[in-house]
């Protein structure tokens, strides 16, 4: 008997052997090309989707809610296990190299963060598998893995490939091994283990990864994690356009740089109001300790802190403690000279409003045909000036784009995901969503020598919501 005919249907609140002809039709082609590499049949497949977040951008570290959505592109992953001491990984892109090693189980207690140019597609995967391992009872996890990768989701582009893939590692790891979790726990658990790739992520991504639902945006809280569905206007379309500018998180360290910001941020602005700084790790924490509304807390922060970037010896000196005690916490270099705790602050407890906002307007029953789309736009517009000057996480090209969207007729747009590169996403009508894709194909595409390259059907697209993370099996 092979080893994988025994995996049943464990997970079987995210089990579905409904897949439609076009999935049906992809887990084909996977699986045979998982038999012409590991001359087996996958015992069966993981699909994760990537995001796209429609408010909420660099909250989610400081605990704070976000609003994303699943999209249609996803990885899928065929698995089956094997009785050999080994993880063997293929890819069907061949950009992304095989990889082969040694010592399945001994994943659990290796390091993964060491790498200067950015992490090797692999990595990912190993974090997903190191994460469940740590779990997973040892006599229930598989000797080996086989895996096969296959992905559509734009990589390095804010839509959230890496998490799709950190989750889905996660997920086989979790299946292959019968052991029983909730979709929440393999979340959380997941945004735990992309950390191993060295950045401090929030935890959104691995949440809308796992509770994405058909049909509805989700309003994510954290600490416990828990989703609500967000019901978006039947006449809103949301729009994603590809900047082509590509950023890798992990390969730079200005993302642990902006959730260092906020950390000390929220211990100065508790020190300067008397509160025990000490137990105060994020920007809610403090507002929690000092019982005030988000409009207060941006208040607060205008009269508290001032506009010049702090240095870690004036920080010090406020607290009055070593910065070692500061820093210790993450493991990335920064510039601890310049740190600009006001206007991280500040756009923190402006965009968590914005998100609360966005919510009560898709919401409110009062309001009437246009003028709710027109402020969601709104909404979704504050957003990306507040990350351009105050997070200052944007780019040229993002900028122009968001820019040319207006032009064309968006009720909105804004980068979406981490930033300094990668995709836009704007709101507008069904009656107008044709047209604004041909102005922008003409404006933003048409003389871009790197677009006339690629498909654009994959730079420039519709959304809408879909389904969270599927297991499906062979027939
Ligand atoms: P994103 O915004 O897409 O999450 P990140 O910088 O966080 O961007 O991580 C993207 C990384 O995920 C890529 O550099 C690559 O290593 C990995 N990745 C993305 N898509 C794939 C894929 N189809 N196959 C293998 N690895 C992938
Ligand atoms: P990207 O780089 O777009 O996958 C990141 C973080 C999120 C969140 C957003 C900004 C990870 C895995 N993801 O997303 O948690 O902080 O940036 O809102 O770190
Ligand atoms: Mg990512």
């Amino acid at each position: 008997m092979s080893e994988d005919q025994d995996i049943v249907k464990i997970n079987d609140e995210i089990s579905s052997q409904k897949a439609d002809e076009k999935i049906k039709t992809k887990l084909g082609t996977l699986a045979a090309y998982f038999k012409s590499r590991f001359h087996r049949t996958p015992a069966f497949f993981v699909q994760v989707p990537g995001r796209v977040n429609l408010i909420g951008e660099h909250v989610d570290y400081c605990g704070y809610s976000v609003c994303p959505m699943a999209i249609e592109q996803h990885m899928l992953v065929a698995v089956c296990k094997t009785d050999e001491d080994v993880i063997q990984l293929t890819n069907v892109d061949d950009k992304y190299e095989d990889y082969c090693h040694d010592g399945f189980r001994r994943i659990r207690d290796s390091r993964l963060d060491e790498h200067s140019l950015g992490p090797t597609w692999y990595k990912y995967f190993l974090c997903g598998v190191k994460g469940a391992l740590e779990v997973v009872p040892e006599p229930k996890a598989p000797k080996g893995i086989l895996a096969a990768v296959w992905g559509n989701i734009p990589p390095n582009a804010g839509l959230s490939s890496s998490s799709a893939l950190v989750s889905a590692a996660l997920l086989a790891t979790v299946h292959a091994s019968q052991h029983k979790m909730s979709k929440e726990d393999m979340a959380t658990l997941s945004a735990k283990a992309e950390r191993y790739i060295g950045t401090q992520g929030g935890g959104m991504d691995q949440a809308i990864a796992f509770l994405g639902k058909a049909g509805s945006a989700k309003h994510i809280k954290f600490n416990p994690l828990r989703s609500h569905d967000v019901m978006l206007p039947k006449d809103a379309v949301f729009v994603i356009a590809n900047s082509l500018a590509d950023h890798n998180k992990a390969s730079t360290s200005d993302y642990n740089q902006r959730v260092l910001e906020c950390r000390l941020a929220a211990k100065v602005l508790a020190k300067k109001r008397n509160a025990d700084w000490q137990s105060v790790n994020k920007l809610i924490d403090v507002q929690k300790l000092l019982n005030k509304s988000l409009k207060e807390m941006a208040d607060i922060v205008m009269t508290d802190l001032h506009n010049e970037p702090y240095s870690i010896t004036e920080i010090e000196q406020i607290l009055g403690t070593e910065s070692e005690l500061l820093i210790k916490a993450s493991n990335s270099a920064y510039n601890y000279q310049k740190l600009k705790l006001k206007q991280r602050a500040l756009h923190v407890f402006q965009e968590a409003d914005r998100v609360t906002a966005f919510r009560q307007t898709c919401e409110r029953a009062d309001l009437e045909g246009p003028e709710r789309l027109v402020q969601l736009g709104k909404l979704m517009s504050a957003s990306h000036v507040s990350l351009r000057s105050l997070y200052e996480c944007s780019h040229p090209r993002i900028d122009a784009l968001v820019q040319d969207a207006m032009s064309c007729g968006a009720l909105g747009a804004r980068l979406t995901g981490a930033g300094w590169g990668g995709c836009i996403v704007a709101i507008t009508t069904t009656d107008r969503v044709e047209e604004f894709l041909v102005q922008l194909k003409k404006k933003f595409y048409e003389n871009n020598e790197e677009a006339k390259m690629l498909d654009l059907s994959t730079l420039l697209f519709k959304t809408e919501p879909k389904q969270g993370a599927v297991i499906y099996y062979s027939e």
